[in-house]
């Protein structure tokens, strides 16, 4: 009888970081828990024995309370070059609870840094292996933080242009978060975005080999993947829907009035003789009255859109009101509005705000 198929997976990354440092992560159990689960969960559990015929085992908690537990048997422990090691899910609630694979880890000494390969073989169906393959994407990215020396702007890459709004909530973003990252600046519908970017917008993100577009998907990644506890999504469900509902009113309607329809008639004029299209703007002019009102409703005697407290809504607002305040109709638009004013205030103040100003030189990494 022939032996049942098996499926397997393999990656490449690149780590500027020595061979010994990366093969270290994987044999000291204190490392193994600062990184060893994809992002979004914890290691609350490791034990190591780093030598063959040793045992080692993990164990990891999700932000909802999932539990997975993994281990097996190292193979071969060749400082600082090789490592093959099995892999067991462990626990009944594991659809491959039993079931044993094997992954094989190359650290090849490489333009200073090291190439870590990865194979990871034995796997019963391609679903698993491509279960598995998201998983080790997801997890060598967090090796890759600790130990590049780059930290995370090794792994996260933001796409975008620092004039863009977008972009300067997700920059906000990172700020908020303390996050280290790579700016690489590109224009709407550039090569470079559309190959991230199904439709060509700015910004993107690049976490590793993970992309992702549209700001809110971005901001909640960066928002649950990073830190020890989301801080731009608030805790009630009632105060995240608020946010959520006014992180989709600036996508469907404020954006397009107060950033597409207005500010953005004055930086590139698009009407006769090169000057602003004087119809399109006092179009805008005609909505904007009624939805600043409605900030200024929701913010009320507070400075923050949801929970009482800053959230991505308020990300997604203020780069928008700081060109608005800029442009000839601004301030006396804003006047009728003390509510959003002082809320807007009260969010200049912050380091995010101050550090993402679009005329300060942009503080990421460069590519
Ligand atoms: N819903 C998108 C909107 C992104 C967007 O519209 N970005 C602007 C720059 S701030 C853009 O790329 N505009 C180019 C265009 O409209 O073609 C998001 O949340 O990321």
């Amino acid at each position: 009888m022939n032996a049942p198929e098996r499926f397997e997976l393999q990656q490449t990354r690149f780590i500027r970081a020595p061979r010994e440092k990366v093969f270290d992560a994987f044999t000291d159990a204190a490392m193994l828990q600062q990184w060893h689960s994809p992002r979004g969960m914890n290691v609350t559990h490791s034990r190591c024995d780093a030598r063959a015929g040793g045992e080692w085992q993990l164990a990891m908690q999700a932000r909802d309370g999932t539990r997975l537990a993994v281990g097996g048997v190292y193979r071969e422990v060749k400082r600082p070059e090789r490592l093959a090691y099995s892999w067991a899910w462990q626990g009944e609630n594991s659809p491959m609870a039993g079931l044993e694979t094997l992954v094989e880890v190359d650290f090849v000494a490489r333009d200073g840094g090291t190439e870590l390969r990865l194979r990871h073989s034995g796997f019963p169906a391609p679903a698993a292996s491509e279960a598995h393959a998201v998983g080790w994407r997801s997890t060598l990215n967090r090796l890759i933080d600790r130990v590049d020396e780059r930290g995370s702007a090794a792994t996260l890459t933001l796409l975008g242009d620092v004039r863009s709004t977008y972009t300067r909530t997700v920059r906000m973003a990172l700020a908020e978060k303390g996050l280290a990252f790579t700016l690489q600046p590109c224009a709407p519908h550039s090569p470079e975005i559309l190959a991230v970017h199904p439709f060509g917008r700015i910004p993107a993100l690049r976490d590793g080999e993970v992309t992702l577009f549209e700001t809110s998907a971005i901001v909640r990644y960066l928002d649950e993947c990073f830190g020890p506890a989301a801080l731009l999504l608030p805790g009630s469900q009632l105060a995240r829907a608020q946010c959520e509902q006014w992180v989709s009113a600036v996508n469907a309607y404020l954006y397009d009035t107060m950033a597409r329809r207005y500010v953005l008639q004055y930086f590139f004029p698009r009407g006769a003789d090169g000057q602003p299209d004087r119809g399109v703007i006092d179009g805008a002019l005609k909505e904007m009255p009624a939805q600043l009102a409605a900030l200024d409703k929701a913010y009320g005697a507070g400075d923050w859109l949801a929970g009482g407290a800053l959230s991505m809504a308020d990300l997604f607002v203020a780069p928008i009101l700081a060109y608005v305040e800029r442009m000839p109709e601004g301030p006396a638009l804003l006047a009728a509005v003390p509510n959003v004013q002082r809320a807007q205030a009260a969010l200049r103040r912050r380091d995010s705000f101050i550090r993402t100003d679009p005329g300060q030189p942009p503080e990421g990494a460069t590519p």
